[in-house]
């Protein structure tokens, strides 16, 4: 298949990259050409084949390779960062009320995805719905009310009714007040047909939609980029979801999607059940595409390097009093490398231990799992600012990690005992240096 090719063939031009004694413009160029031809033979957009080695020529030839990194990891890093760029940054979606549309061609995945994302949204603590706005596939009704009652989540749909726009408003009527995400499906075709284009502008015109997330198979390759423009045409796209990962494409296709629309790749699917379901890695993905081996140990090494400085940086701030739940949740993973809370309270000086130890610093492991569960239901900037959590949110956050009010609460208090703390050692300069050489950031 062409697509795995991709990889292949890249894997052959890095090879090529690893073994060469010197990078020169012979080389540089020649290179550039592997890369030309490998993105083409994988039915890769011609005009982003072109740009892409452009940048990659422009690049290798004259930025000066980092201290400590030779000149062809230099270009390896080169080639790695310019995929990378292509695909986008990633974003997350908005944890709030909101309105999602989903289009695609038939068979990318839609209805699948519609109860993969209403799981998401109900582990963050909304009330996500689907509303089946497929009249055309007959059994589509029954797929996404199945999907929905297998997922716990409100349906609404009308197997009688013919005009998709019709259920729609009624659904979205019908979930106004009792619901946060209303998940819309679509039908999709085998092509885009007219008729299809008018239907989703209809439907479009009808929910005004803050999300229109289209849904696209890893497989398809040629047709990616079109296909993604005639949707971003209609609908305007915010978002990718690649499907059937877990299969043998490497989503070359995926590349020209996301490039064509601007949009970013949010999710990935791994497999037709619920929980196979990512959010988008895009490093994770261009190893796949390379078939990484080469440059793995490479790229490994730059974020090696990185993740000292931000360990230090982490630390730092502690120390210096400002203490998130991002910060809280950090620590707790640390922790779990280094044993118990107590035996971090035994490093204390007397008093503050004893004091620890009222807290009750022991607590079980069974409770910092709970906490990190309610961490994930929490939002950005809960975490960043947990002094925005009140009542409502309390509520929220308890439904998305399936825990009762109490639960969140104890969290609250257990981090705001944490951040004490935290002051205290800030307060303390011996403490601090003891307290950095044992997380081993002293160095
Ligand atoms: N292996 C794999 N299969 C998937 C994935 N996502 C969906 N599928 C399967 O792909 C097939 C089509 O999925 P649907 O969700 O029905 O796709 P759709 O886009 O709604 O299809 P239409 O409504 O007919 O246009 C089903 O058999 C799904 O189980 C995935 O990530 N991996
Ligand atoms: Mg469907």
């Amino acid at each position: 298949m062409v697509l795995d090719d991709l990889g292949d063939s890249l894997k052959g031009t890095l090879k090529k990259i690893a073994n060469a004694v010197h990078i020169d413009t012979k080389l540089v160029k020649e290179i550039v050409r592997d890369i030309q031809r490998a993105l083409l033979q994988a039915d890769v957009n011609v005009k982003l084949v072109l740009e892409l080695s452009k940048k990659i020529e422009k690049r290798a030839l004259t930025e000066k390779p980092p201290a400590g990194m030779s000149n062809r990891e230099h270009v390896i890093r080169i080639v790695y960062e310019e995929l990378v760029s292509i695909l986008g940054e990633t974003r997350e979606l908005p944890i709030k009320k909101q309105i999602i549309m989903m289009v695609g061609l038939y068979g990318m995945g839609k209805t699948t995805t519609c109860g993969k994302l209403a799981t998401y949204f109900k582990k963050k603590g909304l009330r996500p719905v689907v509303i089946a706005g497929d009249v055309h596939r007959p059994a589509a009704y029954e797929q996404l009310k199945q999907i929905a009652d297998q997922v716990k989540v409100p349906f609404y749909g009308d197997k009688k009714e013919k005009d998709a726009v019709k259920i729609v408003k009624e659904g979205l009527s019908k979930f106004k007040r009792s619901s946060d995400v209303i998940i819309v499906d679509t039908s999709g075709r085998h092509k885009l047909e007219d008729d299809l284009i008018d239907e989703m502008k209809e439907i479009f015109k009808a929910t005004r939609p803050d999300e229109k997330l289209l849904v696209i198979d890893a497989a398809v390759g040629q047709q990616a980029g079109p296909q993604a423009k005639a949707f971003n045409d209609t609908v305007n796209i915010t978002g990718i979801i690649l499907t059937k990962m877990d299969g043998t494409a490497k989503g070359g296709g995926a590349i020209s999607a996301a490039a064509e629309v601007g949009a970013p790749i949010i999710f990935i699917g791994t497999g037709e059940h619920i929980p196979d379901f990512e959010k988008f890695d895009p490093s994770g993905f261009i190893s796949r595409l390379l078939g990484m081996g080469d440059i793995k140990s490479l790229l490994e090494k730059a974020e090696e390097s990185m993740k000292g400085k931000d360990a230090e940086k982490t630390a730092r701030r502690l120390m210096s009093g400002k203490f998130t739940l991002h910060d809280m949740y950090d620590q707790m993973d640390m922790m779990s490398g280094m044993g118990s809370l107590s035996k971090i309270a035994d490093m204390l000086p007397g008093g503050l231990a004893s004091k620890a130890k009222d807290v009750d610093m022991a607590k079980t492991e069974n409770q910092l799992r709970m906490f990190k569960i309610i961490m994930n239901s929490m939002t950005d900037e809960e975490m960043n600012d947990p002094s925005i959590v009140r009542a409502s949110r309390i509520k929220r956050i308890a439904r998305g990690a399936g825990v009762e009010n109490r639960n969140v609460k104890e969290l609250l208090k257990y981090y705001n005992m944490m951040k004490r703390m935290m002051k205290g050692f800030s307060g303390n300069r011996k403490m601090r240096k003891n307290l950095m050489k044992q997380l081993d950031f002293g160095k």
